[in-house]
């Protein structure tokens, strides 16, 4: 194996260009630097059942086109969740996303109620129905970039998420519109439960790159 960067991580060599690490990745960010149908990053979680979440990241890119930031699925579900930027068919749609412009896009859901709510930049969307009273229950497998449509695979290039992703977290519960308020802010929100950006467990598999987020403040 390898141990790899500055930071603490120890590094699994599986075969060609298939990584598995478990690694603090505050500052870092995964660039997708091409669409592909296997590039993509596979997050290991301990909690496999649920039945509410909410997941947050931030993107940056300049893709028109469909494109698959997140996709959970499981044995019998392969869309269990699924968050993709449709191009103009949007089932929740948020307001003003933007191209080349680094945006925080949480997602909440709770099986009681049912409802589904997309936060663009802490601006939520109308809440609306998806399903209700049944759990997500695993194994899960969560990729990112990538849209499952099998478990595990079924990829397509054309739905490849191409750009730049940061601060994946999830929890196992509906966070508040002030807590999705400090995530956007970066400043004091909960720590993921599920995923924890700063303790992320990982494969990463084809062209995916690890490097310091860009900082546009100069001195
Ligand atoms: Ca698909």
């Amino acid at each position: 194996f390898y141990i790899i960067l500055n930071f603490l991580s120890i590094v699994f060599f599986f075969g060609p260009m298939m990584y598995y690490c478990f690694a603090d990745l505050s500052g870092k960010m995964f660039i997708f630097p091409q669409p592909t149908n296997t590039a993509q990053v596979m997050l290991t979680t301990s909690i496999q059942n649920f039945s509410a979440f909410t997941v947050c990241f931030r993107s940056f890119t300049d893709l028109r086109r469909v494109h698959s930031f997140f996709s959970l699925a499981t044995p019998s579900v392969f869309n269990e969740i699924r968050i993709l930027k449709e191009g103009n068919n949007v089932e929740v749609a948020g307001q003003g996303y933007k191209l080349n412009t680094w945006q925080s896009i949480c997602t909440t859901w709770d099986s009681a109620s049912g409802l589904v709510q997309l936060w663009l930049d802490g601006k939520p969307s109308s809440r609306k129905f998806i399903s209700s009273g049944s759990n997500i229950s695993g194994p899960i497998v969560i990729v990112l970039g990538q849209d499952q449509d099998s478990f595990g695979g079924g990829f397509d290039a054309a739905q490849s998420f191409v750009g730049m992703m940061s601060d994946v977290y999830m929890w196992d519960y509906v966070l508040s519109p002030c807590e999705i308020q400090r995530y956007m802010d970066e400043r004091n929100f909960p720590t993921g439960n599920v995923l924890n950006w700063g303790a992320l467990e990982f494969v990463t598999m084809g062209r995916v790159l690890i490097e310091n987020k860009q900082s546009l403040y100069c001195k």
